[in-house]
């Protein structure tokens, strides 16, 4: 088998630039919300096998994409962890038993994988039913973006409980986050071993972290994660992605991860100058191109395409999710004209 996708993490030739969207499930998708509506709730979505699958393979049915992405959530494994993760309609995530102290943190347990066993069977269901059209990536979040979840106890715009935590006990995050990446080193090994054929770590807070605080408290915990797994599976491609993490990216391609996430306010040709010749890049259409005109998608997606040189390496994808309320019609256009664009 031979995938653009993973080729492209690999700088093995590629027929075309491959593209997947971060979302590329979700409620911009009409039969996303059907499911969704049948399963009751979200995380009753994400713990039924069958249609955890139906709704990974939703866009691989609709568009030509070139990869599938395990339909989850990076919050299941603080949930697993004991905290009570649930939805609260319009509000995003919530925890009823949050982060307080570091007595709380050295009560969770570390080895959740008996409590996962759910996204297991999802990504040897999803396996069976991809029954080789596009590779599967399997995901995490890092164990920082993890964290603030844990310690805000749902979204935050501030993050003021876990700065005041990394500020006035800074060894109670490190035991947190430490504890964090041992789990996520067992939740990403056992979805390889379930068949996930290439791994991402979603850091999506990590760019609300000064220079030295980013290295500490987020990337040494994505490297660590990133060493564990090329040991056990060295040719499972890993892609990094730490959103607003623009400054970071020459630390991110010294972790030996293989593909690194950008978002839009980066400039393609600037990241592959700096770190192109390490890893592959991902990246980077701003996601609010979506809801502009079929025409003005195809100059943007020519714009990202001609910034990047040569013919392997670049991953197309948004700089972030696909957000709910852009016509799935456009998303088509987008996997369309990056393919046409870039045939070799
Ligand atoms: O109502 C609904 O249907 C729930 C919306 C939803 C969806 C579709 C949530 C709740 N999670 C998901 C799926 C999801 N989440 C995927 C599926 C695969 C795909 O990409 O198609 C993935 C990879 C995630 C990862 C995720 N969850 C991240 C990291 C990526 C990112 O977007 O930055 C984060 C931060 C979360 C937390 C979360 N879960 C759900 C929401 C609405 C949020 C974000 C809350 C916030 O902004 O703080």
């Amino acid at each position: 088998m031979s995938f653009d996708y993973i080729n492209a993490l690999q700088k093995k030739p590629t027929t075309r630039t491959p593209i997947w969207v971060m979302r590329q499930a979700g409620r911009y998708l009409p039969e996303y919300r059907a499911t969704r509506k049948q399963a009751g709730d979200f995380m009753s979505l994400c713990k039924n096998k069958e249609l955890a699958c139906e709704v990974t393979m939703q866009p691989i049915d609709r568009f030509d994409l070139d990869a599938a992405i395990l339909f989850s959530d990076i919050l299941t494994i603080p949930d697993a962890m004991g905290l009570g993760l649930y939805f609260s309609e319009g509000e995003g995530p919530k925890f009823t038993s949050p982060i307080q102290s570091l007595a709380d943190i050295e009560k969770i347990p570390t080895d959740v994988t008996n409590e996962l066993t759910y996204v297991f069977d999802a990504v040897a269901t999803i396996k069976k039913a991809l029954n080789n059209r596009v590779p599967l990536i399997g995901f995490s979040g890092s164990p920082w973006t993890l964290a603030t979840y844990m310690i805000e106890g749902g979204s935050s715009k501030t993050f003021a409980n876990t700065k005041r935590m990394l500020f006035n006990e800074p060894q109670a995050l490190h035991l947190l986050l430490d504890k964090l990446a041992d789990s996520v080193i067992g939740y990403l090994n056992q979805q390889v071993l379930s068949g996930a054929d290439s791994l991402m770590l979603f850091d999506t807070w990590g760019g609300v972290l000064s220079k030295q605080n980013y290295l500490d408290f987020s990337l040494d915990y994505m490297a660590k994660i990133v060493k564990s797994i090329k040991a056990l599976h060295p040719t499972v491609p890993i892609t990094l992605f730490s959103k607003n993490g623009g400054k970071h990216l020459t630390d991110i391609a010294d972790t030996g991860c293989d593909g690194v996430g950008i978002d839009w306010t980066v400039e393609l040709d600037d990241v592959q100058a700096q770190v192109g010749d390490k890893v592959a890049i991902q990246g980077n259409l701003d996601p609010a191109v979506m809801y502009a005109t079929p025409e003005i998608i195809e100059k943007e997606v020519k714009k990202v395409l001609s910034k990047f040189k040569g013919n392997t390496g670049h991953i197309f994808n948004l700089g972030h999710g696909i957000t709910p309320d852009v016509d799935p019609e456009n998303m088509k256009v987008l996997v369309d004209c990056v393919h046409k664009f870039s045939a070799r």
